[in-house]
């Protein structure tokens, strides 16, 4: 399955991968494609500022920057930002709600009332490091925006110290096989009729469900006759679980916070208190059943049992030790392509179905570049040259199946060019 790099001719790729983030770039942000994702994205925001790193650097912070300009009052970093209407997306600010959020604020930007996974100062960290010198005052005006986010995220949502998530959406992984018990216990009952756009631009056969959907939409229809008040959706909701990907992109993202307050010579103190607090979080997330990382849903106490791209994000989230590789062995042998987002051999496995098999490029560079950084080198390396064998053989696909590379979901992706450009090129 190792392919040489040499073999791929760079070149027309990069050329190709830039032209797709200009191609996407909105002035000042980036969509994660043409039709498809017509708005902001939080976390696909940050990896374009990767991306951008290696081509433009001012435009690199931008993308940072007005990301941040959505920023809540109470530190909430929304997951999506909605500048300009576009009926193409349902579903839109109409459905969210958000205007009378309660710790919105006097932020003008309309957008939903949920986060994604908070890479955005691990990602900025990198673009600062792409060029210290143009970064240096962007960085320290980030800071106390970053600061605020964190602060956020370890009130409303580490309360085991591992990070839960509110609505699938929010961990990025929106139909992943670890929602599935939570996701069981929430009655649709009286969602309101709504049609989707999704299914209109991608074959049905690579996007959830209506059974998903139904419920996607029945908990934005929850927080918002809540106002999105985080202490009544935490008492309150069917769906709390704790999650890998949102545990170890905090955890990491803590980790370069604490890095940037050294460089900027602010007080560290309460940022190391968090690094401590997500490590114990980190370990109730160890299902030894499984020998790996796995989801929680706190309702029940009960892990999911799945083995995914998320239970290796550990090594990224700065974890050391090995009890985890023989999982991720295993995993590597029986995948085509590495790393699938759910386990070829588990009972949910669908090869084309969003996180419920397919490969993502920006899950392989933080499992990726974690594991280099832990020294498990071999593995790294087959991350890192599956992802630019996927994308060689067949474009800049949203994501792509791990058995036989077809590529899935929305074309010209904007982190998939990222990725490309920050590393698996
Ligand atoms: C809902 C934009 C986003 C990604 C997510 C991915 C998908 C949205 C959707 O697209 O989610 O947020 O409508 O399917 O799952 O990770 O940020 O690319």
């Amino acid at each position: 399955m190792m392919h040489e790099l040499t073999e791929i001719d760079v070149a027309p790729l990069d050329a190709e991968a830039r032209r797709i983030l200009e191609l996407n770039d909105r002035g000042g942000y980036t969509v994660p494609t043409d039709g498809l994702y017509p708005y902001q994205w939080n976390w696909d925001s940050a990896f374009a500022g990767l991306g951008f790193a290696a081509v433009n650097i001012d435009r690199a912070w931008a993308e940072i920057e007005t990301l941040f300009s959505g920023q809540w009052d109470n530190g909430m970093v929304p997951h999506i930002l909605f500048h300009r209407p576009d009926p193409g997306y349902f579903p839109g600010p109409d459905v969210w709600g958000t205007e009378d959020a309660v710790g919105r604020g006097a932020c003008a930007v309309a957008s939903s009332g949920i986060s994604q996974p908070p890479v955005a100062a691990s990602l900025a960290w990198r673009i600062h490091q792409a060029n210290t010198a143009a970064g240096a005052d962007r960085l320290r005006a980030l800071f106390p925006k970053l600061l605020a986010y964190h602060r956020w995220i370890m009130a409303a949502r580490a309360e085991t110290g591992a990070v839960v998530i509110t609505h699938p959406w929010e961990a990025g992984r929106d139909n992943a096989p670890d929602w599935d018990e939570a996701m069981a216990g929430v009655d649709p009952v009286g969602v309101q009729p709504y049609t989707r756009r999704d299914t209109g631009h991608v074959d049905p056969r690579m996007r959830p469900t209506k059974e998903d959907y139904d419920r996607y939409i029945w908990l934005v229809q929850f927080g918002r006759d809540r106002k999105w008040d985080e202490a009544a959706i935490a008492t309150e909701s069917p769906f709390r679980v704790a999650d890998p990907t949102m545990t170890f992109t905090t955890l990491r993202s803590t980790r370069d916070l604490a890095a940037m307050a050294d460089l900027l010579g602010e007080d560290a103190g309460e940022i190391r208190d968090w690094v401590a607090t997500l490590e114990e979080g980190a370990e109730t997330l160890w299902n030894p059943a499984l020998g790996a990382y796995d989801a929680k849903n706190l309702r029940t106490g009960n892990f999911a049992g799945s083995l995914s791209n998320a239970s290796f994000l550990c090594w990224w989230g700065g974890l050391r030790g090995d009890r985890a590789v023989p999982a991720l062995d295993a995993l590597l042998a029986r995948s085509p392509y590495a790393l699938p987002s759910y386990d070829p051999e588990g009972p949910k496995f669908d090869h084309l179905r969003y996180w419920r098999g397919p490969v993502w490029g920006v899950m392989n560079y933080l499992a990726g570049n974690g594991m280099a950084e832990a020294g498990l080198t071999a593995q790294a390396d087959r991350v890192r040259r599956d992802t630019a064998r996927l994308i060689a053989e067949n474009g800049f696909a949203e994501y792509f199946s791990p058995i036989d590379g077809t590529p899935a979901g929305g074309a010209t992706f904007t982190w998939t060019a990222a990725v490309w450009l920050a590393w698996a090129s």
